[in-house]
């Protein structure tokens, strides 16, 4: 009996050091199904999706691009801070603390567990990322677009595009295009981040483009659910849950999944909890979230639909504004909008710009936001001319060939929009009667429509809001 147990001990123990043998060999083979235009990139995710994502750090060099070796140490040791200097002058976020996290860390996989067991397509169209920056730190810069090649499958990924919006030092961006599928524009001036984007996505060689800002880290499986819902349809817009990277210590903390984007009349973009009948219905914790608009900076789009809907109103500068556009645009034009909660992308959120406004800050987003009213808010830019009195009588620019664009379009009215995107966003209330909308292009005071706000004091300007 006890010869037959020591005989069981030592089968096992041959087998599972046999074992451990053959699971190294399989995992250093060449994998067959990458490309040979791409072997190592897809090795560098094959090796990363071994470990354990929450608790060992990927540390991964990336392969040469033609013989050019990107040496990212020296690329991040050229600009660390200096003894001395405030770690916040530059880029509003503890540089100091990005910087001393290198180019690649692992974060936690913040989605809900219901989602690994989410399926998508075997075959996904590629994309092309467009990532537009402004005297970026290079920490950050260079977290962003490793954490794109090593949790998106190598075959999604076609080419990340930098646009150099008139950094002070080229090499920022230049050097970064010795890493494989990065490409450089550089701007000859300095153009925003709108105008920015649109070069992009006009150089980009996927058929479905993904802006990303330049302080992100993607987390597991960000990509797969966003291509899956566009390649569905091509006019949704999708974007993921934007989880918030601390600005004091780069902490990667996840963020609430029942958000999704809203405004209020002065224009001023806010989260707020999704309508309680939705949150009541939602059973199902992986479902797309609509939401009335999009942050602005992290989204996938497929690119003939952002052609043929007008790209972004390229007379809008530096910051501000467009999301409202586009956000207005893809609803009333015939698309939709949704937050994805199984795809999840760390922001590092600032409370300044740390970049310059040629224009000044107020005035600029004075004049983006003045144009989306304009252009799509019908009779209800009043409302926003009363939040925002200050916009009145300043310049804008020509609004014609947005104009023309919305006409041509055929799109459908922001009344439309009130009543079937955003009935919670309510408008001016007198005792029993609201000021709405009385059919095509006049306001006047009427019964309250279902979804019209709470009581409010009638000269409060104000929207639902819950934190
Ligand atoms: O002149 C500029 N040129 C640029 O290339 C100014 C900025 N930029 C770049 C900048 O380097 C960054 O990569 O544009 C990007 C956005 O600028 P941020 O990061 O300074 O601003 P933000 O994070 O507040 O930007 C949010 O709102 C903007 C409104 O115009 C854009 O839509 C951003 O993309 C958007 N960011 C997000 O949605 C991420 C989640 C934050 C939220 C809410
Ligand atoms: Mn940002």
């Amino acid at each position: 009996m006890r010869r037959i147990r020591a005989n069981a001990i030592a089968i096992l123990t041959v087998a599972w050091i046999l074992g451990t043998f053959y699971y190294l060999w399989q995992d250093n083979k060449p994998h067959s199904s990458s490309s040979a235009s791409e072997p190592r990139v897809a090795d560098i995710r094959r090796h990363a999706a071994h470990r354990d994502d929450r608790t060992i750090p990927l540390i991964v060099t990336l392969p040469s691009r033609g013989g050019v070796i990107f040496d990212e140490k020296a690329y991040l040791l050229e600009k660390q801070l200096k003894a001395g200097d405030d770690p916040y002058r530059d880029h509003a976020f503890n540089l100091a603390e990005s910087d001393r996290l290198g180019s690649e860390r692992a974060i936690r996989d913040t989605r809900h567990y219901r989602c690994a067991s989410v399926n998508y397509d075997a075959t996904l169209p590629p994309t092309s990322i467009i990532i537009t920056f402004n005297n970026e730190a290079r920490s950050t810069l260079l977290r962003t677009i490793k954490s794109v090649l090593l949790r998106s499958p190598p075959s999604l990924i076609q080419e990340i595009i930098l646009i150099d919006d008139f950094s002070t030092d080229p090499e920022d961006c230049q050097l970064l295009s010795q890493i494989p599928k990065v490409r450089c524009l550089r701007n000859g001036r300095r153009e925003g981040l709108i105008r920015s984007r649109v070069r992009g996505a006009d150089s980009a060689s996927a058929s479905i483009l993904t802006f990303l800002d330049s302080h992100c880290e993607v987390n597991t499986d960000w990509l797969q659910p966003m291509i899956q819902r566009v390649k569905e349809d091509r006019t949704r817009v999708v974007s993921p849950i934007i989880d918030v990277i601390s600005l004091d210590n780069f902490a990667y903390l996840a963020a609430s999944a029942d958000l999704r984007g809203g405004f209020d009349w002065s224009l001023h973009f806010k989260w707020e909890q999704i309508p309680i009948e939705q949150k009541m219905s939602r059973n199902d914790p992986t479902l797309p979230i609509r939401t009335p608009v999009i942050a602005g900076g992290i989204f996938v789009m497929d690119k003939s639909w952002f052609n043929h809907l007008g790209q972004y109103d390229t007379h809008m500068d530096i910051w501000g504004g467009e999301n409202f556009e586009l956000s207005f645009r893809v609803w009333m034009c015939g698309g939709s909008l949704e937050i994805l909660p199984c795809s999840r992308v760390g922001h590092v959120f600032r409370k300044r710009h740390p970049y310059d406004f040629p224009e000044g800050n107020a005035l600029t987003y004075i004049k983006n936001t003045r144009r989306a009213a304009e252009v799509w808010m019908d009779e209800y830019k009043q409302y926003y001319y009363s939040a925002r009195p200050s916009a009145q009588g300043k310049a804008f620019g020509s609004i014609a060939d947005r104009l023309t664009l919305r006409h041509k379009l055929n799109c459908k009215s922001f009344h439309w929009y009130m009543e079937n995107v955003y009935p919670e966003l309510s408008v001016l209330r007198q005792g029993g009667l609201c000021l709405e909308s009385l059919g095509s292009d006049s306001l006047g005071l009427a019964e309250c429509s279902k979804g019209s706000g709470a009581m409010r004091p009638q000269s409060q300007v104000s929207t639902i809001t819950h934190h």
